[in-house]
């Protein structure tokens, strides 16, 4: 508990644009978690590196994504918004955990097996032991709850593993956190291949709509977005697009599905596909008009870069002290 509120902690990698489902899927939804929780959000920098990356473009990157957090609504003041590299407690944590974790448990992770597969050139330890830093991330803040997509809940449970088997050690020394399902919280899909969920590092970039995509951009990738031959706007999981292209409308007008079924009976493809474009692109606007404004205002940014990783950090050490002390460290002479 810090301030009376549990604790809550989530992030996301500064590995390409960002998509509307991460928007809708995630942070959209973090913002209406920061009354009730003690937040803290991440740019995982130190999880992109276990993928190379060039120098420049991830720092740009790191730097647009923690705009973003800004600009999509999550005040600074409220929520500890951070990069994980200027908080070393994630690192140190993680080389402690990764000595409490066991090889055949991180051979079980299916992330892992999926990104090896797809970087044969370079399968390196840090991906290998990405789900012990993450577990770092969270532990480190004595964290209750994390807000996660269904692909990180692998993660999430080792979390729970590896902070049980730490505490039936040395007694009560991480919390036990949670996943947190939201409400709503929709799984976005490709405008391509509704199957798959829209991503950010699709190859096919008529496949996502970015955040940054100017309004002619969102309206030709959804008038190219793939449907099916009924022609009739129902909301059923068997026509994957209109499925899709339905929570996404729901999403960004607050519409229910039925309500969309009703406004689109008896119309054609073409107009309900031009009204989603329109809903997304009135749910952009905003977010690139203050996106725009806050990367303009270079100092204000930088003191929120100093301000939350001293925060955090504050917290992180605490944890890590702690930490250390119960595994044997020699104490540190003041
Ligand atoms: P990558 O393509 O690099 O794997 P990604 O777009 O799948 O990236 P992540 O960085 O894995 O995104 O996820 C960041 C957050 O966004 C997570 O909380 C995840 O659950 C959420 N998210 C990602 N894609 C979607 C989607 N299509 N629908 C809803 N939520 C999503
Ligand atoms: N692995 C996550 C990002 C991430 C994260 C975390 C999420 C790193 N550390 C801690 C929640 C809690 C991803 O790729 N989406």
């Amino acid at each position: 508990m810090i301030d009376g509120k549990k604790i809550l902690f989530s992030g996301m990698q500064a590995t390409g644009n960002l998509t509307l489902g991460n928007y809708l899927g995630a942070l959209k939804n973090w913002v209406t978690l920061c009354d009730e929780y003690k937040c803290f959000y991440s740019v995982v920098d130190l999880h992109s590196i276990t993928v190379r990356q060039d120098p420049a473009e991830l720092r740009k990157r790191a730097r647009s994504l923690l705009t973003l957090y800004i600009a999509a609504g999550l005040d600074p003041e409220k929520n500890c918004i951070y990069y994980q590299s200027h908080v070393s407690g994630h690192s140190e944590l993680s080389w402690i955990l990764n000595c409490y974790t066991y090889m055949g448990e991180l051979n079980r992770m299916t992330q892992f097996k999926d990104k090896a597969a797809k970087h044969t050139d370079n399968i390196n330890a840090g991906l290998f032991t990405y789900p012990v830093l993450m577990a770092a991330d969270i532990l480190l803040y004595q964290t209750d709850v994390v807000p996660v997509g269904k692909d990180q809940l692998q993660h999430l449970e080792i979390t729970r593993d590896i902070a049980q088997r730490f505490n039936a050690i040395y007694g009560d020394v991480f919390a036990i956190p949670e996943p947190y399902i939201g409400k709503t919280g929709a799984s976005i899909k490709s405008l391509q291949a509704p199957e798959k969920k829209m991503s950010k590092s699709d190859e096919n970039p008529n496949a996502s709509i970015y955040l940054m995509d100017d309004p002619d951009t969102v309206m030709r990738k959804f008038k190219r977005a793939v449907t099916d031959l009924q022609a009739q706007v129902r909301y059923n999981p068997e026509q994957a697009g209109i499925y899709n292209l339905i929570n996404i409308y729901s999403a960004c007008t607050g519409k229910t599905p039925e309500e969309i079924e009703r406004e689109f009976d008896g119309k054609g493809y073409g107009d309900f596909k031009a009204a989603v474009g329109e809903a997304v692109v009135n749910v952009l606007r905003p977010l690139q008009e203050r996106y725009a404004d806050l990367c303009k205002n270079k100092d204000y940014i930088d003191s929120v870069i100093k301000n939350n990783a001293e925060k955090a950090n504050y917290y992180a050490v605490k944890t890590l002290r702690k930490v250390q002390k119960k595994i044997g460290f020699p104490e540190r002479i003041r």
